[in-house]
Parts: C-alpha cells; sequence; structure tokens
C-alpha cells in the first residue's frame, strides 16, 4: 500500500472533519469538540488510506471495523460517516440509497430523532459499529470483535480460500478508555490470545474533564502494553499523517501480536485559547473561539458545516474506491466458495443473518420426575452441549468458572479457543467479568452466537457492557449460577440478593429462572431463538427436585414466561402461589398442604418477568387472576419488584439482608423459605384480603 504524500487536499479534509465537530456542538450548545479537532488526522489517515469499508455496503462482512471508544467525541465518528458517504442500512439487512449521516443530521447532533445522537448508537446509525460512550466499553468490545473474526476465519477457511475473513478491528479511544479496569482486563486477555488482527490508537492528549492527567495519571502506558504482550508503537505528533501512516503500516506488518499506536495529540487543536486546555473538552468553544480557530486553518470565518466539494471527491477516490472494489471481489470469491463448500456458505449466511440452522433443537434432552433432582446449571450444562453442537457458530465460556457454571462445550471437536487453535468454541475469559460481558457484544456484533458465564453474584461485575448489550439489542446469552442463599457456607459476599431484580431492571434483557431441569429445557429453547435480546439464565447450584409433569402442568409454559403449575380442580383459586426457579417446588409443597386444609390455591411458576409481560392481557389475567388478590410470592432474593404481581395486599416471601454463611437447611430456615412459613402466608393473605366480587 502506497501513502500518498500529504497534499493540500489531506489538510482541507482534515480540517473539514474539524470544523464539522466544532459547528456541530455549538449548533447543539452542547458536546465535546475538542478530541474530534484534536484526532481528526488519525481518523483522516486510518479512513481515507487503510480501512477497508465500502461506504455503498457499510453491512459488509469483511469490512474493517472502526470502534470509537471515545464515545463522546462522536463528531469525529459522525464527521467521517458523512464524508464518507455511509449508506444507510435498513435492519432487514438491505442497503438504502439514503446517506447515514446527511448533513442535515450534523446540523441537529444531539437533538431528538436525529441520527447523529449526543454518543454513536449501534443499530440507529449505519456504520456505527458499536454503541460507546461508557469508557472503556469500546475497547473491550473490540477484542470480541476480533476474537470472532479469528474465529471465523479458522471455522471457515479452506484451502484456496484463506482470505474469506481477514478483517482488522481499530480502536480509538483517549485517556478516559486508559484509566478505565475494562481495558486492562480486555488488553490482557487480546495480549494473551495474540490477536494481531486488533489496533488500538491512544489519543494521548493529556487532558480530562477535571484538568491535566497529571492530575490522576502516571502510568507508563507503552510499558504497561509491552507487558501485555502487544506491540507498541508510538507517534509524536498526531498532525503528522506520514508517521500515522507508518504507524497503520507496522500495525499490519505485525503477525503475532495485537498492536497500539500512542498519539501525541492536542485537544481543540488550532484554538488559540482553548487547545491543549479541559474547556475544549466538553463544552462548545464558543462563537468567537470558533472564528479564531477556523481563521487559523485557513478556513472562511463565517462558514458553518461548510464542506468542500473535492473533500466528497477525495473520500470517495481514497476508500470509497477501495472499499467498492474490495467488497465486490469478496462477493465473487463467495460465489465461488459456495459452488465448492455450500454447506459451510449456508452456514455462514445464517450467522450473518442470525438465523438457526435447520433441526437446532434435535436431540434435546428429557428429565424424568425425580424427587432428589438435579441443579439447574447440571441441566443447563446438558442442554448447551446439545444446543451447541446443532449450532455450530455458538461458542462462549466463563470467567474462569466453567466447572461450576458448566458452560464448557464437551463434545468431539468442540476445542479449546487459543492462538494455537482460534477455532475452538470453548472461551477461557479468565477471571475478567467485565472484559468478558464487552467481548461478548463484539461477538455477537461479528454474528456468532456468543454466551458466557459466571456466578450470579458476579453478574454485577459484567453489568456495564450487560446493559450496553441490551441497548444494542445484541442476542448474548448469559450463564449466571449459583443464584441464592443456596450457595450456602460462601456466606453474604456469594449469596446474590438484589442482583436479580437489577438484572430484571435492564430494558430489553430476558431474565429466566427455571424451577427444575425441565424448565431450564425450556429456558434454553426460548433464549436461543431471540434475535435481538440477550437473557440471563438464573440456574442453582444444589439439586433442585425434577417436577412430575404428569401431575402438574407441562414445562412448555416457560415460553410464555409464567404459567399455571397447580391449581384447583374447578372454578378460581383463593389464594396464589407465586415463585421462581428453587422456590416453585415448595410452593408445589405448600398446595398440597393447603389442599389437604381444604384451602384452595394455586401455583404459579413465573421463570421470566419479561416474557410474561409481553403476553396478551387476556392470558395474563388468566393466569393471575385479578379478583384473587390473596397472594404469596416465594423468591430467594430482593423482594424488590415483586409487589407488581402480588399487588399492595399481597405478601413478598424473599431476602431483606444480605444472608449469612452456613449450610443451606438452615438459612432456609432462618430466611423463612419453609412449606409452613409459605403455608402461614397463604392463610393470612386469604384471612386479610378476602376475595374481590368477580367483575
Ligand atoms: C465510564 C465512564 N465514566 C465517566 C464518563 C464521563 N466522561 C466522559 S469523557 C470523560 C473524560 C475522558 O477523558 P479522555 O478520554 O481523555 O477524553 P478527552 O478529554 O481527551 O476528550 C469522562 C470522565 C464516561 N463517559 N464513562
Ligand atoms: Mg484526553
Amino acid at each position: 500500500m502506497t501513502t500518498a504524500v500529504p497534499t493540500d487536499l489531506d489538510q482541507l479534509c482534515v480540517n473539514t472533519i474539524r470544523t464539522l465537530s466544532m459547528d456541530a456542538v455549538q449548533a447543539a450548545n452542547s458536546g465535546h469538540p475538542g478530541s474530534p479537532m484534536g484526532m481528526a488526522p488519525i481518523a483522516y489517515c486510518l479512513w481515507r488510506e487503510f480501512l477497508r469499508f465500502d461506504p455503498q455496503d457499510p453491512i459488509w462482512p469483511n469490512r474493517d471495523r472502526f470502534v470509537l471508544s471515545a464515545g463522546h467525541c462522536s463528531m469525529l465518528l459522525y464527521s467521517m460517516l458523512h464524508l464518507t458517504g455511509v449508506k444507510a442500512v435498513s435492519k432487514d439487512y438491505e442497503t438504502l440509497g439514503e446517506p447515514s449521516v446527511p448533513l442535515e443530521a450534523i446540523k441537529k447532533f444531539r437533538q431528538l430523532d436525529s441520527r447523529c445522537p449526543g454518543h454513536p448508537e449501534y443499530r440507529w446509525t449505519s456504520g456505527v459499529e458499536t454503541t460507546t460512550g461508557p469508557l472503556g466499553q469500546g475497547l473491550a468490545t473490540s477484542v470480541g470483535m476480533a476474537l470472532a473474526g479469528r474465529w471465523q476465519a479458522a471455522h471457515y477457511h479452506r484451502p484456496g480460500f484463506d482470505d474469506l475473513i481477514n478483517f482488522n478491528v481499530y480502536a480509538l479511544c483517549g485517556d478516559g478508555c486508559m484509566m478505565e479496569g475494562i481495558s486492562a482486563e480486555a488488553a490482557s486477555l487480546a495480549g494473551h490470545l495474540k490477536l494481531s488482527n486488533l489496533c488500538w490508537i491512544y489519543d494521548n492528549n493529556r487532558i480530562t474533564i477535571e484538568g491535566n492527567t497529571a492530575l490522576t495519571f502516571s502510568d507508563d502506558v507503552a510499558t504497561r502494553f509491552i507487558g501485555h504482550g502487544w506491540n507498541v508503537t508510538r507517534v509524536g505528533d498526531a498532525n503528522d499523517r506520514e508517521m500515522l501512516a507508518r504507524a497503520f503500516r507496522t500495525f499490519l506488518a505485525t503477525r503475532d501480536r495485537p498492536t497500539l499506536i500512542i498519539v501525541d495529540s492536542h485537544i481543540a487543536y488550532g484554538a488559540p485559547n482553548k487547545q491543549d486546555t479541559s474547556g475544549a473538552h466538553g463544552e462548545p468553544l464558543g462563537e468567537d473561539e470558533i472564528r479564531l480557530t477556523k481563521r487559523n486553518y485557513g478556513w472562511p470565518e463565517d462558514a458553518k458545516f461548510h464542506v468542500p466539494n473535492e473533500v466528497y471527491e477525495h473520500f470517495e477516490q481514497g476508500m470509497g474506491k477501495r472499499g467498492k472494489d474490495l467488497r465486490d471481489a469478496w462477493f465473487a470469491r463467495v460465489k465461488d466458495y459456495r459452488a465448492k463448500f455450500p454447506e459451510l456458505a449456508d452456514e455462514f449466511y445464517r450467522l450473518h443473518h442470525r438465523q438457526l440452522p435447520e433441526g437446532w433443537d434435535r436431540n434435546l434432552p428429557t428429565f424424568p420426575t425425580d424427587a432428589k433432582g438435579m441443579a439447574t446449571r447440571d441441566a443447563s450444562g446438558k442442554v448447551l452441549n446439545v444446543i451447541a453442537k446443532n449450532v455450530p457458530w455458538m461458542m462462549g465460556g466463563s470467567a474462569d468458572l466453567g466447572p461450576s457454571c458448566k458452560t464448557r462445550l464437551t463434545f468431539d471437536g468442540a476445542g479449546e479457543y487459543s492462538p494455537e487453535n482460534y477455532g475452538g468454541r470453548n472461551l477461557h475469559f479468565g477471571i475478567r467479568e467485565h472484559a468478558m460481558g464487552a467481548v461478548l457484544n463484539g461477538m455477537a456484533l461479528v454474528k456468532v452466537r456468543a454466551y458466557g458465564s459466571t456466578f450470579l453474584i458476579f453478574s454485577d461485575y459484567a453489568k456495564p457492557a450487560i446493559r450496553l448489550g441490551a441497548l444494542m439489542e445484541l442476542p448474548v446469552i448469559y450463564v449466571f449460577t449459583h443464584d441464592s442463599i443456596g450457595v450456602g457456607e460462601d456466606g453474604p459476599t456469594h449469596q446474590p440478593v438484589e442482583q436479580v431484580a437489577a438484572l430484571r431492571g435492564i430494558p430489553g434483557l430476558i431474565v429466566l429462572r427455571p424451577a427444575d431441569a425441565a424448565e431450564t429445557v425450556e429456558a434454553w429453547r426460548a433464549v436461543a431463538k431471540l434475535h435481538h435480546q440477550p437473557a440471563a439464565l438464573i440456574l442453582t447450584r444444589q439439586a433442585v427436585p425434577v417436577i412430575d409433569r404428569s401431575k402438574y402442568a407441562s414445562a412448555a409454559g416457560v415460553s410464555r414466561g409464567a404459567y399455571v403449575l397447580a391449581d384447583v380442580q374447578d372454578g378460581k383459586p383463593d389464594v396464589l402461589l407465586l415463585a421462581t426457579g428453587s422456590e416453585v417446588t415448595l410452593c408445589l409443597d405448600a398446595y398440597e398442604r393447603l389442599r389437604a386444609e381444604g384451602i384452595r390455591a394455586r401455583v404459579v411458576s413465573m421463570p421470566s418477568w419479561e416474557l410474561f409481560d409481553d403476553q396478551p392481557n387476556e392470558y395474563r389475567d388468566a393466569v393471575i387472576p385479578p379478583s384473587v388478590r390473596a397472594r404469596v410470592s416465594v423468591e430467594q432474593a430482593s423482594t424488590f419488584g415483586w409487589s407488581k404481581y402480588v399487588g399492595d395486599t399481597g405478601q413478598s416471601i424473599g431476602m431483606r439482608s444480605f444472608g449469612a454463611s452456613a449450610p443451606l437447611k438452615q438459612l432456609l430456615q432462618k430466611f423463612g423459605f419453609t412449606v409452613e412459613n409459605i403455608v402461614a402466608a397463604a392463610r393470612d393473605q386469604i384471612r386479610l384480603t378476602p376475595r374481590r366480587a368477580d367483575r
């Protein structure tokens, strides 16, 4: 690849990126102008000379990925998407004719419904590869993209076709991303995995919100990354495009490690009073300063949102032409590949369209009634192994808890993912839950079916990434085991209390806490079918009985989120017992006891509030009849949220403390998870909340 000697046209392009960013932030009267101005030459050099990206087809599978981890610098990305003429893509994968970011959208930066929201949002603005804003997330997500790219290459390449999937992943970050712990977790993992298709660019402007980084940050970043096993290179001046190009070429030539390029830059470059100050970080420069800066650039001082025509042309002739040629050549290769390897090509197509293969649910296990039972984590491990065998592009692993979470794939050929075996489907994230969450998001963005696991208590360590995954509508699957005080002796540090409620609070995330092995099968069946929603399976460590389905209702009801498991023979019940997970069986025992006393109870198993809330009113009212006010909920978790189902007058048996360290039997007594307690609560409810007259 040759790099053009810098010309005035190059400078014109760089200054266009800068002035668009300044003008948009000023018009919005909010946003971050300084860093886009400083980083403009980096983005320009990368996009114009190196990025293999076709603006006409921004979802071409083998495109290079560009991640703006410093999401507050969104105007940098919007400027690039605009200037390169990236096309909008519809949700059903058809490229539309209209531009993703028209100039009008930039003029409405940060306004309602603009394609240029405050921070870049995946699925909202075509060409945005991942949602960023929470610092560090983009970096860690880029590791997942690179990792999944390597897997796809290992899995789909065949002799004569060893270049089908060779995209690179670039992530641009600032001081904030470098300081966040998640980036250290992610860098450590990427270095260990020797992901040489990964390039991070660190905008070392030494400014954050509170001032100079001398206040807070004295890491030797280069040494740190060398320690992580990275190739580290430096560019002493962000405006030196020749040195930038050289750094990118070094990255491309490095085959055994990821690359970090540290670029020294100036925030608000060229602004006479604001350059190198934190004042340029998060507020408009101001009209006067903008005028002075434009004068400095040799720009028409009063022109706003000005884009010289030759700038569009220059991008089109550079990235546009290169991207289109590469993209067309790639599709021609895929045609040959399809002729030779139709099954693999079909797989690849389905993967990219988030479709499941035919027969994805064949051979799912069934579990016979068993009073002693099995832990739902064990049932889950069996189901996952069957589904993953049927879905070749399903892959994942654990943050060092695979043996406990039962997420290891044990069938022949599953393999362990490593630098020597990128085709392995068992990932080992190490003890890095936060990075794991973001890496899973990155994998899902490259369209493999990704899952990850840890103890439910440590879901908190991954929460920011889970939230972003839900925001991006990515079908990542979480397996969270050791779901309650059921962990017993490990005590309060390991006993989740508020975690289920917190996960239920994330919009779009489907939380499923199955009651037994049969419900676990159905929970996986529901999760596997999700296209645009992440899911969290909440599973027990301890054995729970496998419910007698000839006596009680079928577990198929799981697909509706909640269902009547045990009921009165006729008419309406006097009291409802609502429960999830391991507490469902307790409620069944209470139901039998009540029945013997002549009390008419109904047991509702409620593995997923979210799926239940999505059902039509009639179904919900049939399961939880509004007229039956006597209600008891039982869940070994914070009672937060249960009033939605038990109402003002119902009773919730749950956790109001952090638990305790003791054998499980004693804990169940101490915290009231006993048949006697449920029966007493049911009696109280009937006494205190007489049934309302049927409406
Ligand atoms: C996790 C997280 N914490 C805090 C913030 C708020 N925040 C946005 S930008 C910023 C400073 C980032 O500094 P740097 O990355 O150096 O960006 P620059 O000031 O150079 O643009 C902070 C603290 C955030 N977006 N994400
Ligand atoms: Mg900075």
